[in-house]
C-alpha cells in the first residue's frame, strides 16, 4: 500500500486514553497495509528514557529523545505514533520543528482531568493527591493544553473504535495514506 511518512504526536494527561487510541489506531493502520510503529512508555521510558524521571528537566529531555527517534522511524518511510503525555508546548514544538512541513499532527486526547481521576487504572492520582508522588500532570505539574491541535479526540465522548476511526480518516483525507 502506497503511504507517506507521518508523525502522530499524542498529547493528554495520564489516564486521558493516549495508548489505548494510539494502539488502536496503529491495529486500524495494519488491517489496510500500512507500516507504523508504535512509541510508548512501555518501550521508551522502561528502555532508551529509563534514567529519566517527572522533572521538568527529565521531561524535556524524554521528549527530545522521543522526537529523534520518531524521526529516524520517518526517515524509514513508517507512520509513527508517539504516546506521551508531552505536558510542554514548547517541547512539542521542537519536535515539529524537526520534521517536513504537514508531516507532524498532534492528537490532542482531551479527557478532563476529573474522568482521568476516576478511571485512575495504576491508582497514580490517588497517590498524587496523598503528596507520595510529587510533580505529577495536572495536578502540581503543568500541562500546557495544546491551542490548534490538527486532531482533537474526546474519549469520554467517543468510543475508541470512534477515536481510532477519526484519527485514520484524518491521514485519509490529508492523502497521507
Ligand atoms: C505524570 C507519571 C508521573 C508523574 C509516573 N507525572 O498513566 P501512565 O502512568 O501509564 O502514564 C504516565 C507516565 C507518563 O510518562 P510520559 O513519558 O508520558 O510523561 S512525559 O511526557 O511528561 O515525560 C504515568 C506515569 O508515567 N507517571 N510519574 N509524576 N505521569
Amino acid at each position: 500500500k502506497q503511504q507517506k511518512p507521518a508523525l502522530l504526536w499524542y498529547t493528554g494527561l495520564s489516564g486521558s486514553g493516549k495508548s489505548t487510541v494510539a494502539n488502536a489506531v496503529d491495529s486500524l493502520l495494519f488491517k489496510l497495509g500500512c507500516h507504523s510503529y508504535l512509541l510508548d512508555g512501555d518501550n521508551v521510558r522502561h528502555g532508551l528514557n529509563g534514567d529519566l524521571g517527572f522533572s521538568d528537566e527529565a521531561r524535556i529531555e524524554n521528549i527530545r529523545r522521543i522526537s529523534e527517534v520518531a524521526k529516524l522511524f520517518l526517515d524509514a518511510g513508517l507512520i509513527v505514533s508517539t504516546a506521551f503525555i508531552s505536558p510542554f508546548a514548547s517541547d512539542r514544538a521542537l519536535a515539529k520543528a524537526k520534521l517536513e512541513e504537514g508531516e507532524f499532527i498532534e492528537v490532542f486526547i482531551d479527557t478532563p482531568i476529573s474522568v482521568c481521576e476516576q478511571r485512575d487504572p495504576k491508582g497514580l492520582y490517588k497517590k498524587a493527591r496523598a503528596g507520595e508522588i510529587k510533580d505529577f500532570t495536572g495536578i502540581d505539574s503543568t500541562y500546557d493544553v495544546p491551542t490548534l491541535p490538527q486532531i482533537h479526540v474526546k474519549t469520554a465522548e467517543q468510543s475508541v473504535e470512534q477515536c481510532a476511526e477519526q484519527i485514520v480518516g484524518y491521514l485519509i483525507s490529508q492523502g497521507f495514506i
